[in-house]
């Protein structure tokens, strides 16, 4: 395995496409024979966090699990990429500051609300509106986009790039970096 890991971390709203993203650049650079893991923030809470709800505290305990998991990946020598909607900065600065500022990536999936709520795939912003999900993030629970991360990708309305064209921008930050 001729591969530095590291850890691409993805943040941004529930049906943002952050899941269709790690997919997607997971099978990108698989097919460029990279290894590869994908940590994603809902799968996971079936289980290493099914004990965990979304209250402030739980998603900072969420999110920790998740960092020290994909630290002990990035030192196999993987590409590990996490995909949570780890809304607080603090969170995602404390996974920055475990895994090792030099081999975290944080992409910041910048799509606007309405489109998120447009799309529901799961039907939870609706559920959320209505007052049957509380503290749903972006409805009546905070998100923090990050002041300073490694990759922005920008979605607007009416405007939203392919996964394959997003994969390709976090592919060529990581190529320009040394990582593949
Ligand atoms: C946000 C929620 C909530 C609340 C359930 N707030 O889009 P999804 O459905 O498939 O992914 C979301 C997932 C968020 O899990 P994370 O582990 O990524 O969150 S965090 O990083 O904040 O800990 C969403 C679903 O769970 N979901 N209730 N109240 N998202």
């Amino acid at each position: 395995l001729n591969q530095k890991g590291c850890v691409v971390w993805i943040t941004g709203l529930s049906g943002s496409g952050k899941s269709t993203l790690a997919c997607t650049l997971s099978h990108e650079l698989y097919s460029r024979g990279h290894l590869t893991y994908v940590l994603d923030g809902d799968n996971l809470r079936h289980g290493l966090n099914r004990d965990l709800s979304f209250k402030a505290e739980d998603r900072a305990e969420n999110i920790r699990r998740v960092g020290e998991v994909a630290k002990l990946f990035a030192d196999a020598g993987v590409i590990c990429i996490a995909s949570l909607i780890s809304p607080y900065r603090s969170d995602r600065n404390a996974c920055r500051n475990l895994v090792h500022n030099s081999s975290f990536i944080e992409v910041f999936l910048n799509v606007p609300l309405e489109v998120c709520e447009a799309r529901d795939p799961k039907g939870l912003y609706k559920l959320a509106r209505s007052g049957k999900i509380k503290g749903f993030t972006g409805i009546d629970d905070p998100y923090e986009p990050p002041f300073d991360c490694e990759i922005v990708i920008q979605c607007k309305v009416g405007d939203c790039a392919a996964p394959k064209s997003m994969a390709d921008q976090v592919v060529s930050y990581l190529e320009a970096n040394g990582f593949l």
